[in-house]
Parts: structure tokens; C-alpha cells; sequence
């Protein structure tokens, strides 16, 4: 394995609307680079809930608290920013990270609000690119018969069936990996597994990208 010691890490990215599996992946991906391919592997999330900024995040999330729209976008895109050193420091370093939400996130959740796209997504030029966005698909009818839905802010039926349209009609890119969500974990993960293992050597010797 000395070898590996030798390459950076790489950036993988899942994102989707509300239930669609995102977190559950997350935690399978992460265990298969750190078991099956023996890779150093960290899993982060965003909103990282821990920092101070995270906290207004949080308290606004549980509805305990209102706030202006661009505000809050500025302090959920502040969130990566804050992130930002350390992120780089991983891939540098070699460990492989795995992502559930970013960028695209803060843009589909604000511009459901009504707020311009490009206005949305201009705050988050300059951040670390992922080198792999797994976008998890399926009904919005679907997801919302999923554990626990309904607890948060912005779990409401309409309000999702906007972001999914963000995402799919506003966001996605013809690089990203578009995956039918609406199997058992394992058929999906197996699908991502074989996606990461088929992609990551050639990855592996591209320079990290930034959000432009
Ligand atoms: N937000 C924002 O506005 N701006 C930003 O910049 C960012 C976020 C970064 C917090 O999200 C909120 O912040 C979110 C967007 C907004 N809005 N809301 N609401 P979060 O990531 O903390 O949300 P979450 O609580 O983790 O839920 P989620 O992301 O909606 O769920 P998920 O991660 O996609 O799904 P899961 O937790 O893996 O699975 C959900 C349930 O389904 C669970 O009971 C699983 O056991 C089950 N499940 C999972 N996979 C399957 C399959 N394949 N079949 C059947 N059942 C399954
Ligand atoms: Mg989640």
C-alpha cells in the first residue's frame, strides 16, 4: 500500500432532496474505502452543525428561530467556507472524504425560495470542486413515505417537489452520477461502489478542481 500513501484524496459528493438515502450512502461508501479499498476515509456533512455558525443553522433548521433568506444562504455558504482549510488539508494529505450535501444544496434550497440562481451559487466560487457528485433520484412521493419525514423546516411536499426541479433542471451537470434511489441500500450501493472503484485511480491523478 505505499503507494497510495503517494496520492491525494478525493472528494466524493452526494446530494438529492430530502430522504432520498443521501446519509445512508454516505456511511456505506465511507466503509467500503475504508475496508474494501483499505483507503484512509472521513465522512463529513454539511451543515457541519458543530461550529458556532452551525448552530444558527441548527436552531433555524428546527424552526426555533426565523431568519432573512440571503442571510441564511450567506451562513450556510460560510459553513464551507469555514471548512474549506480543512478539506484541502485532507485531500492533501491523502485521506479520501465523503460528502453528504455542499454547494448545491445551499443553492437549491434558497433558490426554492424564489431567489436567482446565479445570485445563489456565486457565493460558493472558489470552494474545493468534488471530483464525484452521486445524485440520489427518486419521487418526491416516494422519499416522503421514508423514516421520519416531516420533522424539519423544510420538509413539505411542494417545497421539496421545487428542489428536485433545482437540482435536475437548474444544477446538474452532465458529469454527475444520477442514481435511481429508489432501490434497497444495497442495490444502490453497489451501483456507487462500483462507480468509485471503476473512477478512482483516474481521479486520483487529476489536481483538486475549485467551484467556478
Ligand atoms: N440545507 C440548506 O438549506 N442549505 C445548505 O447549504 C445545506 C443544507 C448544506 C439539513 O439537512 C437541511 O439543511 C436540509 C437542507 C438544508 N433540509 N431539510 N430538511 P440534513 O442533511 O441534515 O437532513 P437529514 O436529516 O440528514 O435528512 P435527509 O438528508 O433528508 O435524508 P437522507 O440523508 O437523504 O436519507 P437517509 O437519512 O439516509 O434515509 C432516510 C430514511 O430512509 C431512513 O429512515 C433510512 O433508513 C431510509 N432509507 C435509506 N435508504 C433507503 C432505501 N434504499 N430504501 C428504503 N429506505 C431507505
Ligand atoms: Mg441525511
Amino acid at each position: 500500500n505505499r503507494m497510495n500513501i503517494m496520492k491525494r484524496g478525493l472528494f466524493i459528493l452526494f446530494e438529492g432532496a430530502d430522504r432520498v438515502g443521501k446519509s445512508t450512502q454516505v456511511q456505506s461508501l465511507t466503509n467500503h474505502i475504508s475496508n474494501s479499498r483499505n483507503l484512509p476515509t472521513k465522512s463529513l456533512r454539511f451543515p457541519d452543525r458543530t461550529t458556532p455558525i452551525g448552530q444558527i443553522l441548527n436552531q433555524y433548521l428546527q424552526n426555533a428561530t426565523n431568519m432573512d433568506d440571503r442571510a441564511l444562504h450567506l451562513l450556510f455558504s460560510s459553513n464551507r467556507w469555514e471548512a474549506k482549510d480543512s478539506i484541502l488539508e485532507l485531500l492533501n494529505s491523502g485521506t479520501n472524504i465523503v460528502v453528504d450535501r455542499y454547494s448545491y444544496s445551499g443553492v437549491a434550497y434558497t433558490a426554492a425560495k424564489g431567489i436567482d440562481v446565479d445570485w445563489c451559487y456565486s457565493c460558493e466560487k472558489g470552494l474545493p470542486e468534488p471530483d464525484i457528485v452521486f445524485y440520489l433520484s427518486m419521487s418526491t412521493e416516494d422519499a416522503t413515505k421514508r423514516g421520519d419525514y416531516g420533522g424539519e423546516r423544510y420538509e413539505k411536499v411542494e417545497f421539496q417537489m421545487k428542489i428536485k426541479q433545482i437540482y435536475e433542471e437548474k444544477l446538474k451537470r452532465p458529469s454527475w452520477k444520477v442514481i435511481n434511489a429508489n432501490r434497497t441500500v444495497e442495490e444502490v450501493s453497489n451501483e456507487i461502489n462500483q462507480i468509485f472503484d471503476s473512477e478512482l485511480e483516474s481521479l486520483q491523478k487529476k489536481p483538486i478542481g475549485t467551484l467556478n
